[in-house]
């Protein structure tokens, strides 16, 4: 029945781009329906940070939907993390053994761009200007409205996936008549963007294939390269300070003086390359940081979310859009196998909501990471001892960063194994200084009475 392989995208972002053009390809007569104007016409309206971080997970279904070549022709090379120390010299950590285990930078908007392109050459029907809302879920209604004049629409759908972001118009109407479960966890740090330019002679003002760190403890800046020799540096901290000065928040800075003063106590070398930073501090506000739980994704086969509209996450592990595209794939792959959609619908959230779970988990956990392990002795050796198994045990040992960014293994396997790793790091560097003093006899007993072979989703 045709009308049965008809399906509604509810915003055409990164996830419902990829996922129109994945369904498209495979014979779904699909509308894609976004709240903006079309970014190819109105110039990117994004206001969010302009490049973002892609790894395997994110290229492998972008492979599978012919568009990982023109997203690549674009991506710049991050080889490691790039430490800035307060104190100290700037060292590159590497993230895996050669340049085939890298992540890439890439400009969101261009991104989006080309996935909105090849979606519509797939024959996806892309509807701008309309933003969703509500839904008579009883009727199969939707109600859009066009935010430039206000006019409202009402379409028929067989049914709604939404691809709407954090803020998702179709989780709250589904919330309506479903009762979802949903929690918002806020982490008490918020962020705030600043911009290093080009050069005065066009080139990058730092080494561009890396995502340069400056741990500072309790707070961090980073940043990440663009295609156009610009870095979007990212500062993260608490959104409350303490009394002290040693304990600054967003609150406690609060003039574009203030922060140049603060840039030049806590981060002296990026100030001499952010010459707008009073411009920047005033003109980007300091936004907001957190989860996204929700216990039930789909209204039986009328209604799902996907992406940050079912599991928003806080963005240490740079994992939102890659999670995201994976859901794309799972879905495209459900939706072709299962004969009724609330069956794909139902078969999808199991699969991913494990695995949602356990990327917000690491997420979480790599903000300590950045912003206060990176420059510690112990954290350094515990990173030595991971290479160093990985090379006595292939295959079985592999270091939590790989699982996640250069191999495509469930996020919960990738937790699992990662938190089973880490207990045997801490057992055989404890009260070490240096991997000579190991026992390595015991340590590779560890490793073969706590870890099996690991496959990799080929
Ligand atoms: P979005 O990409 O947010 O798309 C949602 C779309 O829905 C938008 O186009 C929106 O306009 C539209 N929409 C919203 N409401 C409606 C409505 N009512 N009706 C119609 N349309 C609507 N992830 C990484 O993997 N690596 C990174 O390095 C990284 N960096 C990031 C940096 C920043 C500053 C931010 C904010 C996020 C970053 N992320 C990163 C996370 C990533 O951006 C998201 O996880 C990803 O975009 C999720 O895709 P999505 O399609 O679910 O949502
Ligand atoms: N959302 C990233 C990593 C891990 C890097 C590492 C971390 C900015 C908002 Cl904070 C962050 C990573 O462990 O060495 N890979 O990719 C991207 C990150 O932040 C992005 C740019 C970001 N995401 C709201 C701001």
């Amino acid at each position: 029945m045709a009308a049965e392989r008809s399906i509604s995208l509810i915003g055409a972002g990164l996830a419902g781009a990829l996922l129109a053009r994945l369904l498209a390809l495979r014979g779904w007569r699909v509308d894609v329906y976004e709240k903006r104007g079309d970014p190819r016409i109105a110039g990117y309206q994004g206001g969010r940070s302009i490049n973002l971080a892609l790894a395997e997970r994110g290229r492998h279904p972008l492979r599978l939907a012919d568009a990982e070549a023109p997203v690549m022709a674009q991506a710049v090379m991050m080889r490691g993390r790039m430490v800035h120390p307060l104190h100290g010299e700037v060292n590159l950590q590497r993230y895996g053994r050669d340049d085939s285990e890298v992540i890439w930078s890439v400009h969101r908007g261009e991104l989006n761009i080309t996935l909105l392109n090849l979606a519509e050459q797939a024959g996806a029907k892309l509807h701008f200007d309309r933003r969703l809302d509500r839904v008579d879920f009883d009727n199969r209604i939707a109600h859009f409205v066009d935010d430039r004049d206000s006019r409202s629409f009402e379409i028929p759908f067989c049914a709604l996936i939404g691809s709407d972001g954090a803020g998702s118009a179709l989780r709250g109407a589904m919330g309506k008549v479903l009762d979802l479960g949903e929690r918002v966890e806020f982490l008490d740090h918020g962020y705030k963007e600043l911009e290093i330019p080009p050069a005065a002679d066009g080139s990058f003002r730092m080494e561009p294939n890396a995502l340069h760190i400056w741990p500072r403890g309790n707070y961090m800046c980073i940043a990440l390269p663009n295609d156009e020799k610009t870095f979007t540096v990212t500062l993260f901290m608490p959104n409350q300070g303490g009394s002290t000065v040693e304990n600054p928040g967003f609150d406690t800075i609060r003039t574009p003086q203030e922060a140049r003063a603060f840039f030049a106590r806590d981060f002296p070398d990026t100030l001499p390359l952010i010459p707008k930073l009073e411009r920047d501090w005033a003109r980007n506000p300091a936004s907001t940081l957190a989860t996204l739980h929700l216990e039930r994704w789909h209204l039986d086969g009328r209604a799902l979310v996907i992406g940050d509209a079912a599991h928003a996450m806080v963005p240490f592990h740079g994992q939102g859009m890659n999670c995201a595209f994976e859901d794309c794939a799972a879905l495209a792959e459900h939706l072709d196998t299962h004969a009724d959609l609330d069956e794909a619908f139902a078969a999808f959230e199991a699969e991913r909501k494990p695995n949602a779970r356990a990327i917000q988990q690491m997420a979480l956990e790599n903000y300590r990471e950045m912003r206060d392990r990176v420059d510690d002795a112990d954290y350094r050796l515990q990173r030595e001892l991971e290479l160093r198994l990985q090379q006595r045990h292939p295959g079985v040992f592999v270091p939590h960063y790989a699982m996640v960014s250069f191999m495509r293994v469930p996020y919960s396997t990738a937790l699992d194994r990662s938190e089973i790793q880490q207990g045997i790091l801490v057992r055989a560097t404890r009260g070490k200084e240096s991997l000579d003093q190991l026992d390595w006899a015991s340590v590779d007993a560890d490793v073969a009475a706590h870890l099996t072979p690991l496959t990799d989703a080929a």
